[in-house]
C-alpha cells in the first residue's frame, strides 16, 4: 500500500492553491494546517470554503492564518449549500488568485496532506492527477467494515459504469490540476451538491481529453468529526450521470449507423 512517506520528490513549480471545503470540521483544522505548512510548499495558499459550520470553523480558519504565513483565504457562504457548490466557488478564487497548480481535498484528514508533493510532481506530465483509492497500492482504511467497503467500491464501480468514466476512481475529491485544465472546465454544467460532484468533474475531464494520472492514496478514516455521505448521494451521482450514457450510446448507434427505431 503506498504511504505518503513514500514519495518526498519537489513539487511542480508555481503558486499552488489548496481548496478545501468545510463543515463543522474545527476539531481537524490545526492539524490539517499544520500538516500542509510544514510540506514547504513554496507559494502555497489555503482557501477555505465555510459554509455557516455552527462548530466556528471559519472563524478558527481566520485565526490560523498567522500559522499559514499569512496566506489562508476564508470564504464564508452563511448556509450549508453542499459540497459542489462549494468547490465551484473555491476553484473560481484559486484561479483567480493566478495559482498555477490547484489541489482539492477534505478537510477531515482522510486525505493526507503528505501525498500532495508526488501528485504535484505528477502534474510535470499530467494536467489531472487523481489520489485514488482503487488503482494498484491504493486502498482504503483498514477498520471500515464489509458494509462500508462496499458501498464505496460498488458505489463507484455503479458511477464508474453509467458515466462511461475511465479513471478508475471516479469518486476521489482528492485531485491535483493544473491551473490551464481546471479553467477550461465548464463550473456552469456541474449540478451535484454531493460528492457526485466528483464524478462530474472526472466526467467533464474526459470529454475534454485532458490527460488523467491516478496516484495511489490510503484513505484514511475520519477520527474527528461526522461524515456528511450518505447512500442518497450516490443515487444523485447516479442520476444526474445518466443523460451522458443515454447521450453516449445515442452517438455510438448514429457512427454504426443503427437509428434508435431499428433496435
Ligand atoms: N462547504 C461545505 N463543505 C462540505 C459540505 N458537506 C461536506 N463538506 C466538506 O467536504 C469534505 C468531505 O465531507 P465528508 O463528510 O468528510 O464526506 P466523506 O469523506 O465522503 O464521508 C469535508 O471537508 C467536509 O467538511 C457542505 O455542504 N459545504
Ligand atoms: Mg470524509
Amino acid at each position: 500500500m503506498a504511504h505518503p512517506s513514500q514519495h518526498g520528490s519537489a513539487p511542480a513549480a508555481g503558486p499552488v492553491a489548496v481548496v478545501v471545503p468545510t463543515y463543522n470540521e474545527a476539531e481537524n483544522l490545526p492539524e490539517l494546517f499544520a500538516r500542509l505548512s510544514s510540506l514547504g510548499i513554496p507559494e502555497v495558499r489555503l482557501i477555505v470554503v465555510d459554509d455557516g459550520s455552527p462548530d466556528g470553523t471559519a472563524e478558527l480558519a481566520t485565526s490560523l492564518d498567522s500559522e499559514f504565513a499569512g496566506r489562508v483565504e476564508v470564504v464564508q457562504r452563511g448556509s450549508k449549500q453542499g459540497l459542489g457548490t462549494a468547490y465551484v466557488e473555491g476553484f473560481g478564487r484559486a484561479l483567480a488568485s493566478g495559482a498555477s497548480h490547484v489541489v482539492q481535498m477534505d478537510a477531515d484528514l482522510s486525505h493526507s496532506p503528505e501525498y500532495i508533493p508526488a501528485m504535484l510532481n505528477a502534474l510535470r506530465d499530467a494536467d489531472v492527477v487523481v489520489g485514488s483509492r482503487y488503482t494498484k497500492g491504493g486502498g482504503v482504511d483498514e477498520s471500515w467494515g464489509l458494509s462500508r467497503r462496499l458501498l464505496s467500491s460498488l458505489g463507484n464501480l455503479g458511477i464508474r459504469f453509467v458515466g462511461g468514466l475511465a479513471v478508475r476512481d471516479a469518486t476521489s475529491g482528492f485531485k491535483a490540476f493544473r491551473a490551464s485544465a481546471l479553467s477550461r472546465l465548464d463550473m456552469s454544467e456541474f449540478l451535484c451538491a454531493g460528492f457526485g460532484f466528483q464524478a462530474e468533474v472526472a466526467h467533464s475531464c474526459q470529454r475534454l481529453g485532458l490527460r488523467v494520472v491516478e496516484e495511489p492514496i490510503l484513505f484514511v478514516d475520519r477520527t474527528k468529526g461526522r461524515s456528511k455521505m450518505s447512500g442518497l448521494i450516490v443515487v444523485e451521482a447516479i442520476w444526474r450521470l445518466l443523460p451522458y450514457r443515454f447521450k453516449r450510446s445515442q452517438s455510438r448507434r448514429r457512427l454504426s449507423g443503427v437509428s434508435a427505431d431499428d433496435e
